[in-house]
């Protein structure tokens, strides 16, 4: 339990550490006219690329998730220093739009790197995946010289995109089983989570750089039962380029404790216990959390009551969520996820586009069907329905409708705004086809779309 502890104690110092930290108003220029020469300081050994006199210091400071100042002037071009703090909670970079990079700077750690400042002016970023995306862009003009702008070159992916278009040789998609899972044996459950970083086609000649859960999006859905004891060694290994962390909404805990972000090569524990039942949502919490959800950092638990759940003859657990593409191959685009009208090119069931419409869930005709729902998002309410069919059963947070209540009531649609969850249980009463639905139709032509195929799918024999 120690080293989480100190961990979590050390996250908690940087982020005060970066609050406390003095306002920047003004650029903090060091450079005095006429002692540059004196000035000069040794170069920093690290990205190297600049030659000659260093003419002054520029000392920029990282926040989550921005450069403070964000704009610099001096007075000629020239070679300089620039010096990266970093008062944030996660690991940042300054990197020019030339390659010139600090490396890796860890929170309250400090370095520098020198670079040759053209008349033109020249920008930076910080080059971890999304978090130029994200506001950490920022730029260096020269007096006399005409502005590079912040919104610099050396971007790393994950802008605002123009349409992306299919590529006929992206690989096929690997399909994502729908069954669920069974319930975990015992009370106690240790589960180590990998986080991946990986190329994945997500539509039919789309593949974008997603980040996941145990190579897989959604991540594996964990089930369990109340009052059993969950620890979740998370692991981000060093072949990952981001930190990452994970927010598991079943459990009761203090968020700068568990939830706390790990660097590659780092890992933690995540104790909790399933006090409550339902369907619920973890998800990768580091800023920007919209961007690790986005990416892919989602998934299902369900906890069942202590008594369990009645037996039913098929269980499937089906998560919603969305794509907004960056380019291919590269990971997803933060500007899009981030609109005020966010506008997915895909909204998907488990992970990926269509997947079930062009392999339909197979089912016994008039089978006792039960169905865990989990709306993702990020953003994009659910009202999930299967065409065909009436729900007798609705468990929707905390929430439940069951057969045999007086009145006979039934459901037609389950609507989840995003991080909900709930449980449906249906009937197939012929052979045929029940499409699976958001019932918000825009959206089945953007990948929402899948099918039952109860029997042999066809109601005509
Ligand atoms: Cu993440």
């Amino acid at each position: 339990m120690l080293p989480r502890r100190l961990l979590g104690i050390f996250m908690v110092s940087a982020v005060l550490a970066g609050a406390c930290a003095p306002a920047t108003g003004a650029p903090t220029w060091t450079y005095t006219p006429g002692k540059a020469a004196a000035a000069a300081t040794p170069a920093a050994s690290q990205g190297q690329t600049a030659s000659g006199d260093v003419l002054g210091t520029l000392e920029v400071r990282a926040v989550d998730l921005g450069f403070e100042p964000k704009s610099f002037s001096v007075t000629k071009a020239g070679r300089y220093e620039v010096k990266l703090t970093n008062s944030g909670a996660i690991a940042h970079y300054v990197t020019f739009s030339n390659g010139t990079t600090t490396g890796l700077v860890k929170p309250s750690e400090t370095k520098s790197v020198t670079v040759d400042v053209p008349s033109g002016g020249i920008s930076f970023i910080c080059s971890v995946p999304g978090h130029a995306d994200a506001g950490m862009k920022a730029s260096i003009t020269a007096a006399g010289g005409t502005a590079a702008g912040g919104e610099g070159g050396g971007s790393t992916g994950g802008g605002a995109t123009a349409e992306v278009q299919p590529d006929p040789n992206a690989p096929a998609y690997v399909l994502n089983p729908a069954a669920a899972p069974a319930l975990l044996p015992g009370t106690t459950h240790d589960i180590v989570i990998n986080i991946e970083e990986k190329a994945m086609t997500v539509a039919n000649g789309f593949v974008q750089k997603v980040w996941t859960f145990e190579g897989t999006v959604p991540g594996p859905v964990i089930r369990v039962k109340v009052g059993d004891k969950v620890r979740i060694t998370l692991k981000n290994p060093t072949s990952n380029a981001v930190p990452h962390s994970i927010d598991f909404h079943s459990s009761q805990v203090a968020w700068n404790d568990e939830m706390t972000s790990i660097n590659p090569g780092e890992e933690k524990i995540y104790e909790w216990r399933a006090d409550y039942a339902g369907v619920w949502m973890y998800h990768c919490g580091t800023a920007p959390a919209l961007h690790h959800i986005a990416n892919g950092m989602f998934g299902m638990v369900i906890v069942e009551p202590k008594e369990g759940l009645p037996p039913v003859d098929a269980e499937f657990a089906v998560v919603q969520s969305e794509w907004y593409l960056g380019p291919q191959g590269q990971i997803s685009s933060l500007a899009k996820a981030a609109a005020a009208a966010p506008a997915p090119d895909f909204v998907v069931f488990n992970g990926i586009a269509n997947q079930y419409k062009d392999n339909p869930i197979k089912v016994a005709t008039g089978a006792r069907v039960r169905v865990f729902v989990l709306n993702a998002g990020p953003s994009i309410d659910s009202s999930f329905h299967v065409v065909g069919t009436i729900f007798s059963s609705v468990i929707k947070e905390g929430i439940s409708l069951l057969p045999g209540n007086s009145g006979n009531w039934g459901a037609q649609a389950m609507d989840l705004s995003p991080a909900q969850g709930g449980i449906v249980e249906f009937v197939m009463p012929e052979d045929g086809l029940y499409p699976m639905v958001t019932h918000a139709f825009n959206l089945v032509g953007r990948g929402a779309l899948g099918l039952f195929q109860a029997g042999d799918g066809n109601p005509k024999n």
